[in-house]
C-alpha cells in the first residue's frame, strides 16, 4: 500500500472509530503507530490524542505560512522582561563568547556548540508569525541554523524519538518530536529583523517552532538533549507547559 493510502487509512480509521466507538478505541489505533503525545495522561486526554495523531498524519511535511517583508511587525513585541541572573549577565558582558549550547542524549558525537560555530553553518532565514497562546502576537524574520543540521552534525542515533530542549532560565524547558526536529523551518535562532536576536526576544539563542504556539520557542537555550523517551524528563509530560496546564502539542 502507498505511504499516502496508508495514512488515508489510519486517518479515516481514528475518525470512524472515533465517531463510532469512542475516543478509547481511537487512542489505541493511535498507540499502535506511534502517535501518543507524551502529556495524554492529562486532562487533555483522548482529545490531545486525536488531535496530535491528525496532525502528525496529515501535515508532518507542512510548511508554517511565511509573509512577505512588509508585514514584519514594528517594534516586535517582546513577552515582558528579559531574563536576567548573575551568570547571564556575565555572558551578556563577555558578548555572549561562553554562551554554550551543549548537545547531548541519543548522539553519536556529543559536543557544546559556540554562536560562532553555529552561526558557520548554513543559515536560514524566515519571516513567521509567533502566537502566543493569550491571544497577541507579531511577525518577524528568524534568522539561524536549522536544528535538523545540528542534529546531523552530532549524528542522532536511529532509536531518537524527541529533542528536549532547556533555557537557562529556571523552569522553561521544552521538547519536540522527530517531525518538528528535522522540520526546515525549526530554527536554532541567532538573528531577528536582520540583526543579533534581541535579548528581550530570547537572545542570544532561542529555538524557533513557527508550527506551534509562542511558549514553544523557548528562549536562552543551552542545551539539547536527544531522547528515545520524556519519561525521565520533569513529571515525564514532555514539557514543563502540562505540568502548567498547557498542550504539550500547541500546533498551528
Ligand atoms: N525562557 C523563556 N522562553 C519563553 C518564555 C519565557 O518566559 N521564558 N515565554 C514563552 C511564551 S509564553 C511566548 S508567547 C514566547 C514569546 O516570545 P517573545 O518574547 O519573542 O514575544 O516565548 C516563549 N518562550
Ligand atoms: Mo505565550
Amino acid at each position: 500500500m502507498s505511504d499516502f493510502s496508508r495514512r488515508k487509512l489510519i486517518t479515516t480509521g481514528l475518525a470512524v472509530t472515533a465517531g463510532a466507538s469512542g475516543l478509547v478505541a481511537a487512542s489505541r489505533l493511535a498507540e499502535r503507530y506511534g502517535l501518543i503525545p507524551p502529556d495524554h495522561g492529562t486532562l487533555y486526554g483522548a482529545g490531545a490524542t486525536l488531535t496530535y495523531a491528525a496532525q502528525r498524519l496529515l501535515t508532518r511535511h507542512s510548511m508554517a505560512r511565511e509573509f512577505p517583508r512588509s508585514e514584519i511587525s514594528n517594534p516586535p513585541f517582546a513577552n515582558g522582561e528579559p531574563f536576567k541572573d548573575e551568570a547571564f549577565t556575565r555572558l551578556q558582558a563577555g558578548g555572549f563568547a561562553g554562551w554554550r549550547l551543549t548537545v547531548d542524549g541519543m548522539v553519536a558525537h556529543p559536543a557544546a556548540f559556540s554562536l560562532d560555530q553555529l552561526k558557520s553553518y548554513p543559515s536560514r532565514s524566515q519571516i513567521t508569525h509567533l502566537a502566543c497562546e493569550e491571544g497577541w502576537s507579531y511577525i518577524a524574520e528568524w534568522t539561524g541554523v536549522p536544528l535538523s543540521h545540528v542534529l546531523d552534525v552530532a549524528g542522532i542515533l536511529p532509536q531518537a524519538r524527541y529533542v528536549v530542549y532547556t533555557s537557562i532560565e529556571p523552569g522553561w524547558w521544552d521538547s519536540v518530536d522527530m517531525a518538528d526536529a528535522l522540520h526546515p523551518q525549526t530554527l536554532i535562532a541567532y538573528g531577528m529583523n536582520g540583526g543579533d536576536l534581541p535579548v528581550g526576544n530570547g537572545g542570544p539563542l532561542r529555538l524557533r517552532v513557527p508550527r506551534q504556539l509562542g511558549y514553544k520557542s523557548v528562549k536562552y537555550i543551552t542545551r539539547l538533549t536527544v531522547t528515545d523517551s520524556l519519561k525521565k524528563f520533569g513529571k515525564g509530560l514532555g514539557s514543563a507547559s502540562p505540568e502548567a496546564g498547557y498542550a504539550w502539542y500547541a500546533g498551528v
